[in-house]
C-alpha cells in the first residue's frame, strides 16, 4: 500500500499542468451549459467498476502463456492487488470471485482485509466449464443442460454452494455463465437443452436469498462452436423472465458477433428493467479480452450514452447495474491493463454525461439525423482527461495511475515478494 504522502509526492510534478487544464475545461463546459466540470467529476467518483480475481494474472491462449511474474497466488494476494488499483484510481472498490478458484479458507481474515482496504465482494461466479479433480461427474457434454440428471444435479449444487460462499463474504450477486452447447450439427436437441437449462436455473433460483440478484450471461460461441445453449440476450431475457424478478441479464461486451449494435441491446434491456450486469472488455473479433475501449471507443461512448439516458429517465425502472471488467491479459502487465481499462471506461462515461440531452431529444423528435449525430460527436470529441484525473485526485488517488504504478516499481516489488514464477490461480 502507498501512503497518502507518497501519492501526494507522485502527483506533485503533474499538479500545475492539471490545474490549468481542469480550469480551462471548466470554462468550456460552462459555456456549453450541458453539464458542469464539478458535476461530472462527482458522477465519476461515484462510479465503481469491480475487478475480477481472474484478471489479475496473465492470461494466455491455447498456444501458450507468458506469465509476467509476481502474480497473486491466493485470494489474499488478489485482494492486495485490487486494493492497490483502488488506491491509485478510487474507482475499483470491489472484487468478483470465481468458485472454486477463490474459495476462502479464512472468511474472517478475508473480511478484515477487505474492510481495511475499503473493498467488498462484488459477485460470486460459478464454474461449470471445467472439471475439478474431486468431481464425480464430467462437464464434457454440458452442465445445467446436460442430458444426464446426475451431472445437472452436481452443477446445480455447485451454484448453490457458490451462493453459500457469497453469503459468508457479504455479496448479493451470483453470476451464471454456461459453456454448454454443441460442436456439431445434430449433436444437441435445441429445445430440450433449453428446457433442461431452464429447469436447472430454476432450482438454483429457488436457493437464491430474497435480496440477491442472479445474473445470466450469454455468449454466441466458445468453447462450443456450433451452438451455445445461451447464445444471445434474447435467450438470457427469456430465461430471466421465466425465473422471476431477481434474475437479470448480464451483457459482456466481448460476447457479440462483429458489428452487433450493443448499445441498442443495452437500451432494450433497460426498457424491460432487466439489465443487471456488465462485463467490460475490448474486442476486435469476439471474446478477445482486450483493454476496454482500446478498439472501439465510440461504441463504448454510445453504450454509456444509453446508460446515462436511462438513468435520467424517470420512466425507466431498471435496478442498479453491477459493473465489472472481464478480461484476461496476455501481453501487458494485468494491473496496468486494468488501470487503463478503468480509465477508458470513465472517459466514455464522462463524455456521455456531456451530451446535450434535451437538444438530442428534440433533434430525434424532429427526425434531424445530422443534428442528432453532431450532438453526440460534439460530446465525444471533447478531451475529458482533466475530469477523469480530477476524479482520481479528489478520491485521494494518482493523477496518472499508470505512471504512478511504474514510478514506484510496483511489479518489480511483487516479483521480489512472490517470485518470478508465481502464477495466479484461475484461468
Ligand atoms: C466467459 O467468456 C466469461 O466472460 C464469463 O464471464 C466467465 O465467468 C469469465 O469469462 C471467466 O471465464
Ligand atoms: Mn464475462
Ligand atoms: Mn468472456
Amino acid at each position: 500500500m502507498l501512503s497518502s504522502q507518497h501519492l501526494h509526492d507522485l502527483n506533485a510534478p503533474f499538479v500545475a499542468n492539471h490545474e490549468f487544464q481542469y480550469a480551462h475545461l471548466g470554462e468550456v463546459l460552462d459555456q456549453r451549459e450541458a453539464a458542469s466540470a464539478a458535476g461530472v467529476v462527482e458522477e465519476l467518483r461515484r462510479f465503481q467498476v469491480a475487478i475480477p480475481s481472474w484478471a489479475l494474472g496473465t492470461g494466455g491462449t491455447r498456444f501458450g502463456r507468458f506469465p509476467g511474474g509476481g502474480e497473486p497466488r491466493s485470494l489474499a494476494e488478489k485482494i492486495t492487488d485490487v486494493a492497490l488499483l483502488h488506491q491509485l484510481n478510487g474507482s475499483s472498490n470491489a472484487i468478483s470471485l470465481h468458485i472454486p478458484w477463490d474459495i476462502p479458507t479464512d472468511v474472517a481474515a478475508v473480511q478484515q482485509q477487505l474492510a481495511a482496504a475499503g473493498l467488498h465482494i462484488d459477485s460470486v461466479n460459478s464454474n461449470t466449464f471445467q472439471d475439478q479433480s474431486a468431481q464425480a461427474h464430467s462437464y464434457k457434454f454440458g452442465s445445467l443442460a446436460s442430458t444426464e440428471a446426475a451431472v445437472r444435479a452436481q452443477a446445480v449444487q455447485h451454484n448453490i454452494a457458490c451462493i453459500g460462499y457469497g453469503q459468508q463474504l457479504g455479496t448479493k450477486v451470483h453470476t451464471v455463465w454456461l459453456a454448454d452447447g454443441s460442436n456439431f450439427p445434430g449433436q444437441q436437441h435445441f429445445r430440450r437443452a433449453y428446457q433442461r437449462t431452464q429447469e436447472s436455473l430454476a432450482a438454483i433460483y429457488e436457493a437464491l436469498p430474497s435480496d440477491w440478484t442472479m445474473l445470466v450471461e450469454y455468449k454466441p460461441y466458445e468453447p462450443n462452436f456450433y451452438s451455445m445453449v445461451i447464445p444471445d440476450w434474447g435467450t438470457s431475457l427469456a430465461l430471466c423472465q421465466s425465473l422471476g424478478r431477481q434474475a437479470q441479464v448480464l451483457v459482456d461486451l466481448g460476447h457479440h458477433l462483429p458489428n452487433t449494435n450493443i448499445e441498442q441491446i443495452v437500451g432494450r434491456l433497460q426498457h424491460f428493467g432487466r439489465l443487471g450486469g456488465f462485463h467490460f472488455n475490448g474486442s476486435m473479433y469476439g471474446d478477445d479480452d482486450l483493454t476496454t475501449g482500446s478498439i472501439k471507443p465510440f461504441q463504448l461512448f454510445l453504450i454509456f450514452n444509453e446508460l446515462v439516458d436511462s438513468a435520467q429517465d424517470a420512466t425507466v425502472r431498471n435496478p442498479a447495474v453491477a459493473y465489472m471488467i472481464d478480461a484476461s491479459h496476455n501481453t501487458k502487465d494485468p494491473l496496468e491493463d486494468l488501470l487503463q481499462s478503468t480509465d477508458n471506461i470513465l472517459t466514455a462515461y464522462a463524455k456521455a454525461l456531456l451530451v446535450d440531452r434535451p437538444a438530442l431529444a428534440a433533434a430525434q423528435e424532429a427526425n434531424d439525423a445530422a443534428l442528432a449525430e453532431d450532438l453526440l460527436r460534439d460530446a465525444f470529441l471533447i478531451d475529458v482527461r482533466p475530469l477523469v484525473a480530477e476524479a482520481y485526485r479528489q478520491s485521494g488517488g494518482a493523477l496518472r495511475p499508470v505512471a504512478a504504478y511504474r514510478q514506484v516499481g510496483h511489479r518489480a516489488g511483487l516479483i521480489d515478494q512472490r517470485g518470478r514464477l508465481a502464477v495466479a490461480t484461475g484461468l
